[in-house]
């Protein structure tokens, strides 16, 4: 479909087995993910990009518990343990991923403050990264998500790509969750509630 874009949503090693944030299920999903950019005409990939001591690793402060949630000056902001740091093999998207067809590599969470869930919008729900523009620019109206993870980066890209006035697909089998207090349940209800068509295969 023309009006149509794949967004790949983090495939990136850290995100991967052995990797430093590593998404149960991940690697069974590089050839769904490689299928769906086969069948898609238009694709775009984001890439989590932090710098070293990012304000959302739990290393970046003391005495602090990985996985759990503080408060930011935006509001709740859960601690991860360090990963996918800027020009890191760690950052670098899984090496089976097919990334040619590629048009677009939106990178986000590189303000040293602010993490970044969605492609569209940081966890501060104000700043843009400007896919929006760029999809809008482009002429596509629907966009069908995958990747890593579906109950946070997905989650709220999908949330927003809807907000921003697309049509949205999650395909469910292309996705894995880290499933943190319920995330996996909770997301899920939350895209149904906005209007995004869950999907389960491609
Ligand atoms: C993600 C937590 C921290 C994701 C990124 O890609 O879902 N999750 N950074
Ligand atoms: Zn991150």
């Amino acid at each position: 479909m023309p009006n149509e874009a794949l967004i790949v949503v983090d495939m990136q090693n850290d995100f991967c087995e052995g990797g430093a944030l590593a998404v149960v299920g991940a690697n069974a999903i590089v050839p769904l993910v490689n299928r769906l950019i086969s069948r898609h005409d238009h694709v775009v990939l984001t890439q989590d990009w932090h710098p070293p001591r990012h304000a959302s690793f739990v290393t970046s402060r003391e005495d602090a518990v990985a996985f759990s949630s503080v408060p930011f000056p935006y509001g709740p902001q859960t601690l991860w343990p360090p990963h996918c740091v800027q020009g890191t093999p760690g950052a670098e998207f899984h090496p089976d991923l097919v990334t040619v067809k590629a048009e677009m590599i939106v990178r986000k969470g590189f303000h040293q403050g602010i993490d970044s869930y969605s492609a569209f919008r940081e966890n501060d729900r104000m700043t843009r990264t400007g896919l929006d523009g760029y999809l809008k620019a482009r002429g596509f109206s629907r966009v069908v998500i995958c990747g890593l993870a579906l109950d946070y980066c997905v989650a709220w890209t999908a949330i927003d790509a809807r907000q921003a006035g697309f049509d949205v697909a999650v395909v469910l089998e292309a996705t894995a969750a880290i499933n943190l207090d319920g995330s996996r349940k909770r997301m899920l209800t939350e895209m149904r509630q906005g209007g995004i068509d869950l999907t389960a295969t491609a």
